[in-house]
């Protein structure tokens, strides 16, 4: 990095005129939301949402952001007094604006007790979290809290000293209740099915565990609307860093880049209050539920297959996989054929405009989203992506060969070694499982498949009972080793 300046408040005012930035007094913010999770997609969506909001009228809405672990957002925010750029971009060019609304970072890992002081002050009425579905320490097959995860033994043992976001709020909670102050509303936005009842469920398992009254009172007061959130970011790199940064003409150490297209839907249920996120584009309404589906099935269950096919047959990025027509074809025809027909659309929703603009956005050559990114943590994203639209297929007696390529992709994936024999770099919760399982199978698809339908976190008990979905996932796994990606992909599209 050259040693240009760093972006922070004193320098705003130099930045070139095509750069927007924050038009809002930020000192006069209050701390109205504590962020779980800070990272590159709350930073391009919600804060960006919220960014609007102030620059509209001025509320006591600004934004703590808390890493859990890793002390990296902060380090490089901090001395930008918490200023970052967001560059939206497609083939038409790239927009930068400074968002402003973070107004403390904090690393809980390092100082639990001031992200617990935080979280029980008074101004904080909004707990939002973007932690990833293994944040909720649950079973992704039932969504109930997994009451044997060290993690969440650890917080139960030591309360003050909390490591997951599950174990700050219920102790935040806790010590609100305790001042007689009000509970701060829970917004999950991750991309777990029913993502509000999901934390609704594990919040209240986890405080009835540390004491029955606690539970109760969890129970019954604190809301935890449903969400759906919407936008691509990948991973930020370092060309991005550059880019951004000779443009700004000050450097900023983690500018995000996302894609033009920005949504988020939520059910309207903030007994403490919430910002007016209605006047920026936010949608609130009752049910959030057809919103998810369809986004969870046809956005992120397409991105799954497109990840692990397009890794198999070499592709880094969406954009690269998707370029190759046979992909475009499978990925429409999965779309078409198997997702699209298990879904009750939200009203007013155009599923071909949906499908139209996912094509769209999945072919931003802008965006270098990698496929091995979205490969991540399979385990936890294949039930609500793949798995549950498989299991409303069978129940309609539809085929579900793609799905089904889909998951089979997975196995191949998780072996570890790609088509060339080169290792992969599998990350998952159950990684050190997986790896075990890949090496008892010595690379022959019907054992890899049977040990892995045993997963029962991730199968349930239901899937690998049914022929009609073991038949086809056994089929493709075996053609996937035998033939390759590509071609398997050519065919089946
Ligand atoms: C992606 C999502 O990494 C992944 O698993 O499918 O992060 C996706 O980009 C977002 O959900 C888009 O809203």
């Amino acid at each position: 990095m050259p040693s240009a300046a760093r972006l922070s408040s004193i320098n705003l005012a130099t930045l070139p005129p095509q750069v927007k930035r924050p038009a809002y007094d930020r000192e006069a913010l209050d701390i109205g939301i504590v962020h779980l999770g800070v990272g590159a997609f709350q930073r391009a969506h919600q804060a960006a949402y919220i960014d609007a909001l102030l620059a509209r009228s001025v509320g006591p809405w600004g934004v703590a952001g808390v890493s859990l672990r890793s002390p990296d957002t902060r380090d490089a925010l901090e001395p930008q007094d918490g200023l970052y750029t967001m560059a939206v971009r497609d083939a038409e060019g790239e927009r930068l604006q400074v968002v402003g609304c973070l107004r403390e970072l904090l690393v809980a890992h390092e100082d639990p007790a001031a992200v617990l002081e935080l979280m029980a002050r008074p101004s904080v009425r909004i707990v939002t979290l973007t932690v990833t579905e293994k944040g909720y320490c649950h079973d992704p097959a039932t969504g109930a809290l997994n009451e044997d995860h060290p993690d969440i033994r650890h917080d139960l043992a030591d309360p003050a000293a909390p490591r997951t976001a599950i174990g700050f709020i219920v102790e935040a909670l806790a010590r609100r209740r305790a001042a007689g102050l009000p509970s701060f509303t829970v917004l999950s936005c991750d991309n777990l099915p029913s993502n509000g009842d999901t934390v609704a469920r594990i919040l209240r398992r986890f405080a009835e565990l540390r004491d029955a009254d606690l539970g109760a009172w969890v129970a019954a007061g604190v809301a935890c609307p449903n969400s759906m959130v919407d936008r691509i970011v990948p991973a930020t790199t370092e060309a991005d860093r550059a880019r951004v940064s000779a443009a700004l003409g000050v450097s900023d150490a983690w500018p995000v880049v996302t894609e033009p297209f920005t949504q988020w839907v939520v059910e309207d249920r903030f007994p403490a209050g919430r910002p007016a996120w209605e006047t920026v584009g936010v949608e609130m309404v009752a049910d959030v539920h057809p919103y998810e589906t369809m986004k969870l099935r046809l956005l992120n269950g397409s991105h799954s297959t497109i990840a692990y096919l397009g890794y198999l047959a070499g592709y880094e990025t969406v954009s690269d996989t998707m370029a190759d027509p046979a992909f475009a074809t499978l990925i429409r025809n999965l779309m078409d054929r198997e997702t699209g027909p298990t879904l009750h659309m939200p009203p007013g929703a155009d599923l071909d405009h949906y499908k139209d603009a996912l094509i769209t956005r999945f072919r931003n050559p802008a965006l270098r989203h990698r496929t091995w990114q979205i490969a991540m943590d399979g385990t936890q994203k294949l039930p609500q992506r793949l798995l549950n639209p498989i299991r409303d297929r069978l129940a309609a007696g539809r085929p579900i060969d793609r799905l089904a390529l889909g998951v089979a992709a997975w196995m191949r994936y998780v072996t570890g070694l790609d088509e060339k024999g080169q290792p992969i770099d599998v990350r998952d919760p159950l990684a050190p499982r997986l790896a075990e399982i890949a090496a008892a199978s010595g690379g022959a698809p019907d054992r890899l498949a049977e040990a892995l339908f045993g997963l029962t976190v991730v199968f349930g008990d239901d899937l690998p009972r049914d022929p009609r979905f073991t038949a086809p996932t056994v089929t493709a796994l075996r053609r996937l080793f035998a033939e390759g990606a590509r071609a398997v992909v050519a065919a089946t599209a």
